[in-house]
């Protein structure tokens, strides 16, 4: 294979298992080569310190780009709850403590919402999205996905808010649904499908 056919590398910038195997199926019909964090046991933990999704995904996918030197691509995402007024956002993976569960998550969000009535649970995911290249160019996209926040944890897909957050129109919540119908719905299905209109001609003016 001569150097001009070679696949260019796309690391995940992410820890987040659910996340990498969700990025890995809504990124395999593109011409590129990914890896995650697991191919680069040596890269550094990075820290969010932003208070929006976009300087976290921008933080991550830069100082993964810098790390590696290769292509990288960071997904900050998380529930806003409107009773909540957009609790826990940037804070949904740390809502319950800094080492919290999915589980102990979830839990203290229905918690939080126990007296709020069905037609007031409305809630949304948030994703963005960064691709950086270690030239410093970059590209973000973004995507939301509506819903309800159920009263009782259901069904054992996905990963993190999945199993309380209640997809109106199926009448099932994200983690009864299996992975293909969430790839097709979700918010980061939405920006990801932006970033493949996008990506062909951002990769050309490298
Ligand atoms: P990385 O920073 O390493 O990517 P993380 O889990 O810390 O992993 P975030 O800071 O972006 O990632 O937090 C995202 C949290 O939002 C995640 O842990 C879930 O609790 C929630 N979340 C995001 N997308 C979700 C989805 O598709 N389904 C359920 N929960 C989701």
């Amino acid at each position: 294979m001569s150097k001009k056919d070679k696949k260019t590398v796309l690391v995940l910038a992410t820890r987040n298992e659910g996340k990498v195997k969700e990025l890995k199926a809504l990124l395999s019909d593109l011409p590129l080569e990914i890896r995650s964090l697991k191919d680069y046991p040596d890269a550094p933990e990075v820290l969010e310190t932003g208070n929006t999704f976009f300087e976290n995904a921008f933080q991550k996918a830069r100082e993964i780009a810098q790390a590696t030197g290769e292509l990288a691509l960071a997904d900050d995402s998380g529930l806003e709850v409107d009773a909540l007024k957009g609790r826990p956002g940037v804070y949904s993976a740390r809502y319950a403590g800094p080492k919290a569960t999915d589980e102990e998550n979830y839990r203290k969000l229905l918690e939080e919402l126990r007296d709020v009535p069905p037609e007031k649970r409305t809630a949304r995911f948030r994703c963005v999205i960064v691709v950086y290249h270690p030239s410093g160019h970059w590209l973000k996209t973004e995507g939301t996905w509506e819903g309800l926040i159920t009263t009782e944890p259901r069904g054992e897909h996905g990963f993190g808010y999945d199993p309380v957050f209640l997809i109106p129109e199926l009448g099932k919540t994200a983690a009864e649904v299996p992975p293909e119908v969430k790839n097709k719905l979700s918010h980061r299905a939405k920006a990801l499908a932006q970033l493949k209109q996008k990506l062909p001609a951002f990769l050309e003016a490298l």
